[in-house]
């Protein structure tokens, strides 16, 4: 993993990306219920992994990869604290993880990067509904999370970004990738692309909702997945579309979720910007290859 991590910023290094912060964000001040904070158990204590979104008092929704080698009694959340990481901060435990069953997470496919893990004990913090993912291009979304800002791993505080939806062909165009000599398409119908100028995810910010506001309230569309690089202008943030998985999550719920419809101005535009991830860089390596010559 450290190697990997070496490897991605000798990348971001290489292609100029700038030292913004999430990436371009603002911290937030306002209290967030649904926003959760996934730690693992280390040998001596928990560590900080990735984020996650509050679906009702019982059932989170985090990323597939962010849990896919864990046991209920690896983990533990911290649910609606802007500042996780303070002694204060109540650690919850989970008494089930459910990784989407088509999940493989290999270097070259990433789709069903969804899961849901259960709280032991459930509490009564304001949680996220799910909006549809079918948005005009353009669109403002927010992102939110504890990831890297570039200048630390992680953030103290949560912090926030607004970032565009990118066309589905822009974000196949950008992730359509050479390897061992053949083109290979990254993105399925599940992903989608949200971007902006020097604005977006990055490593940590996983797993945590990608969402449109309507009348001052959150609607979850995305969960933050993957991407080449952070705030890449070549390249987009990739996102699980939630409202694809609606009916997988119903199956797990005794109280079901409905899909809530956001009414967006259609507006033109969208922008291509990116990231990578650990998991992708193989690929990445053959682009940039290409990229090179
Ligand atoms: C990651 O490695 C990661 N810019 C998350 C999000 C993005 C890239 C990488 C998207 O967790």
């Amino acid at each position: 993993m450290r190697k990997l991590i070496a490897a991605m910023t000798l990348f971001l290094a290489s292609h100029g990306v700038s030292d913004t912060r999430i990436i371009g964000g603002d911290t937030v001040t306002q209290s967030q219920e649904f926003m959760v904070t996934l730690f693992k158990k280390g040998r001596f204590n928990y560590f900080f992994s990735c984020g996650g979104s509050l679906l009702d008092n019982e059932w989170i929704l985090t990323a597939a990869h962010c849990v896919d080698q864990d046991e209920p009694e690896d983990l533990a959340v911290v649910v609606g604290e802007l500042l996780p990481f303070e002694s204060s901060a109540e650690l919850q435990l989970i008494s089930e993880v459910i990784v989407h069953p088509n999940y493989v997470g290999s270097d070259t496919d990433y789709d069903f990067d969804i899961a849901l893990l259960r709280l032991a004990a459930p509490i009564s913090n304001e949680s996220l509904d799910i909006a549809s993912s079918d948005l005009p291009t353009g669109t403002d979304l927010t992102v939110m999370g504890w990831g890297s800002t570039d200048l630390e791993d992680y953030s103290e505080s949560l912090q926030s970004v607004i970032v565009e939806v990118v066309s589905q062909s822009t974000c196949e165009h950008q992730y359509t990738v050479e390897i061992d000599g053949s083109l290979v398409e990254l993105i399925s119908d599940n992903m989608m692309c949200a971007a902006d100028t020097n604005k977006d995810s990055c490593s940590g910010d996983s797993g945590g909702p990608l969402m449109i506001q309507s009348e001052g309230q959150y609607f979850q569309v995305g969960i933050v997945s993957w991407g080449f690089g952070c705030a890449d202008e070549d390249f987009s943030g990739v996102y699980i579309r939630v409202d694809r998985f609606l009916d997988w999550i119903n199956s797990y719920k005794t109280e079901r979720e409905s899909l809530i419809q956001v009414d967006v101005q259609n507006s033109d535009g969208g922008s291509s910007k990116g990231a990578i991830t650990w998991l992708t860089l193989v690929a990445c390596l053959a682009f940039c290859r290409r990229k090179a010559r």
